[in-house]
């Protein structure tokens, strides 16, 4: 620690005591960079390259501490000089640039490509202002940006610079990287390109700004809304300028190495992750046959070297980009486009696999599977979806390109930094060979019947429950009881994710307990989410939750039982101390429509019984821990496939015939919470769920209520919760992302 004591001298010419914390992190910024780079580089001759439009990292200094191995020698440091290192990294800012689930999935990703020692690199952009920051007024989401790049922050300026060609003009980028520490193994690199010329002051009101100014406002934002076509064609340049980026760095690089670009796939893989970066692929080709290879080699060189994972089957988010807007924005990849569609015409000449469809609209998932050599689903029920119903006809022609990589998450973040106390009981019984050995974990199974160990993983679990108790009280102004039950629902608003589910569970209990019926234990039904700008149905949800939480609040006879509160801007640090807090994990999607969930894996780890439908991991983390350690309810993904494939389903029906369901949709619209809220939402919220309801909600509704209510019931007896907690940890060591990254390497990598 001498080092870091004469940095901070050097610094600020004084003491660490009389620092402040905001002093204090800037020293510890500065010094773990420098330790960081110190630690040199992973590399090899080949290298994968995951390009990605989010890499949702979170606050770093703790975690790099973790990896580097000085984490607590850095916290006893402080500790002796009246000082915490909680309370340091609270100056720090939290990057944004991510919307949730694939954005922190790629941060895990390359967390574990550092710890497993691989050669490989992330690459993405650098927007200035990330996802928007959440905040409530009236009871409403706003918007607003959310800056995070400081004077002195984790990134680093390079030398690197490219041109990217557009219609019309052309753009200079400079790359920034990030060292991505392994855990107690070499750093890698996180590339993040942006241009020098973004403007932060064209932005207006809440997140409004010209959304045509593109040289002012492309590295701005994280998906800009795309409610409009401004929107779309910005989207189209900022996964240009990712793409064209990396697609010239990364044969710079091979280059360098000795690549005569004829075997430039010995030298990169290229893990395309959902189709944001598909462009790349026409781009390679744009740029082989520019340096001389035939278009037919350069084809076969992409296709050798790109790979692509789909991370959703909901339509609306497999992107389609009219060709008009390509013309606009990228004219030049457009004959190359249209020379890869006729190429797959000839040999398979289905619309259902066409890249270019008879609406001129370019399907970017089926490029990257003509185009690439291995596509992959993120859960095993997703990929079989994937197989059997949804890319069925690809699969037909391509059946050995398909594969599963169920999804995984670092248990560097999401157990030892998120939750110390866990990991140091943990060490205590078993060591510490899961810290690298996840599945070493299952080491625990031997004191699931062990009374001491079941009530110590309860006072860790109260424990935590404290801190997030002084979380939320301090993000929201209420103060949730620390002896309640915490059921939390925490992930993206997504009307499939269903928290309108909860929603209507929370008004059935409200009314119950109106009418007498008070539950033994008090519950805490906590919500994080944002929703999308422009979705107006999932804005509506958060209102109606938002207005739960209100009048239960003021509700005397009810406020002593339960409780909602919903933490504004949800985020990674948010999710950091909500996640070790949880008792009952909400995990609600109608079967089918979640990949895979990453937050039902954290959860799990951090010792909370999962509440869920048979969809995306939920299925796997039920085979893992048995029907005795889950609480799975709802239509199966078969049934719900089957509905949409018939069309039978009716909400109206369900709602006509069935009086307590009734009873909880009228309630959006009783008196009560119009007196709260407003009208325009609320009866729009209640429309759509009974003239729509297109995610199946009032559907699953019954079940919902009585397997929730037996996980609630099942709660009060402390000890046999317990052992399902300690369960659920000991077979959490499948989802760690270093078995995941281990399983893309050796199928799909070859590093
Ligand atoms: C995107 C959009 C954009 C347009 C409006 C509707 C909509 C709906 C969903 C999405 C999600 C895009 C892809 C995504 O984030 N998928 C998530 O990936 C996670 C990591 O694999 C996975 O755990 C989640 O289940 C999956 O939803």
């Amino acid at each position: 620690m001498k080092e870091l004591e004469n940095l901070i001298q050097d610094m600020f010419h004084k003491d660490c005591e009389q620092c402040t914390n905001e002093e204090l992190y800037q020293a510890l910024l500065t010094h773990t960079k420098q330790l960081l780079a110190n630690k040199g580089y992973q590399d090899g001759k080949k290298k994968v390259y995951y390009i990605s439009a989010e890499f949702l990292i979170g606050k770093l200094l703790s975690n790099n501490l973790i990896n580097l191995g000085i984490y607590d020698q850095v916290a006893e440091f402080l500790k002796q000089n009246g000082k915490s290192l909680a309370e340091v990294e609270e100056a720090e800012p939290e990057p944004s640039l991510g919307n949730g689930g694939l954005g922190r999935l790629a941060a895990c990703f390359l967390d574990s490509i550092a710890t497993l020692g691989l050669p490989g690199e992330g690459i993405g952009l650098n927007y200035h202002l990330g996802l928007f920051k959440q905040e409530f007024h009236n009871h409403l989401q706003n918007e607003t940006p959310n800056p995070w790049i400081a004077e002195n922050s984790w990134l680093k300026s390079t030398d690197t610079s490219y041109m990217i060609p557009y219609r019309g003009f052309a753009l200079k980028s400079s790359l920034y990287d990030m060292d991505v520490a392994g855990y107690h193994n070499k750093s890698i690199k996180l590339h993040l390109f942006d241009i020098d010329i973004a403007d932060e002051d064209i932005v207006g009101d809440g997140i409004s700004f010209d959304k045509k100014d593109i040289l002012h406002n492309l590295t701005l934002f994280l998906y800009p809304d795309d409610s409009d076509d401004a929107g779309r064609k910005l989207r189209i340049y900022q996964q240009y300028f990712m793409v064209s980026n990396a697609a010239q760095y990364i044969l710079d690089e091979a280059v360098k190495k000795g690549c005569t670009l004829h075997d430039l796939a010995d030298y990169a893989v290229v893990q395309i992750n959902d189709t944001h970066p598909s462009m790349i692929i026409p781009e390679f080709i744009r740029l082989l046959t520019e340096r001389g290879i035939e278009f037919d080699e350069a084809c076969q060189i992409v296709s050798r070297m790109c790979a692509y994972t789909n991370h959703t089957i909901l339509a609306e988010a497999l992107e389609k980009w009219p060709m008009d807007y390509l013309m606009d924005v990228v004219p030049h990849l457009v004959p190359i486009i249209r020379k890869l569609d006729e190429r797959m015409k000839k040999k398979f000449p289905q619309e259902s696999v066409a890249i270019i469809d008879k609406n001129d609209l370019v399907h970017m998932a089926h490029m990257d599977i003509h185009y690439g050599f291995s596509i992959n689903g993120v859960a095993a029920l997703h990929t079989d979806i994937l197989k059997n119903s949804e890319l069925k006809n690809f699969y037909e022609i391509y059946p050995e390109k398909f594969n599963n990589k169920t999804n995984g998450i670092t248990f560097r973040r999401w157990l030892m930094h998120c939750n110390h106390e866990l990991t140091d009981y943990i060490t205590s019984l078993i060591g510490d060979d899961f810290k690298k050995d996840a599945f070493a974990l299952e080491k625990l199974l031997k004191y699931k019947d062990d009374s001491e160990v079941l009530a110590r993983l309860l006072a860790i679990k109260a424990n935590a429950k404290k801190a997030c108790k002084e979380f939320i009280l301090h993000n929201t102004g209420v103060e949730i009881d620390e002896n309640s039950i915490y059921d939390i629902q925490s992930k993206r608003l997504h009307e499939y994710k269903r928290q309108q589910l909860n929603a209507l569970y929370i008004i059935q209990k409200y009314l119950e307990i109106k009418n007498g019926h008070k539950p033994t234990t008090p519950v805490t039904f906590i919500f994080g989410a944002k929703a999308a700008p422009a979705y107006v149905i999932a804005k509506d949800i958060i209102h109606l939750l938002l207005c739960l939480q209100e009048l239960i609040k003021n509700d005397p006879d009810v406020e002593p039982y339960m409780k909602v509160v919903m933490v504004e801007n949800y985020n990674v640090t948010a999710a950091e101390k909500l996640i070790p807090a949880c008792d009952v994990s909400e995990q609600i999607s109608l079967a089918s429509k979640e990949a895979s969930g990453t937050g039902n894996m954290k959860f799990m780890l951090n010792g909370a019984v999962t509440l869920g439908t048979l969809d995306g991991a939920n299925v796997e983390i039920g085979d893992l821990v048995g029907k005795d350690n889950i609480y799975i309810f709802g239509e199966s993904s078969e049934k719900v496939i089957e509905h949409y494939e018939k069309a039978d389903y009716c909400s109206k029906e369900i709602y006509e015939s069935d009086e307590d369901i009734r009873q909880c949709v009228d309630f959006i619209v009783s008196p009560q919470l119009l007196s709260i809220g407003q009208e325009e939402n609320l009866r729009r919220l209640y429309s759509e769920l009974v003239n729509k309801d297109w995610f199946m909600t009032l559907l699953d509704f019954q079940d919902y209520v009585k397997v929730k209510d037996q996980a609630l019931a099942d709660y009060e007896n402390r000890e046999a919760w317990a052992k399902k907690m300690l369960v659920n940890i000991a077979k959490a060591g499948y989802f760690s992302s270093d078995r995941t990254i281990d399983q893309y390497n050796e199928d799909i990598w070859h590093l």
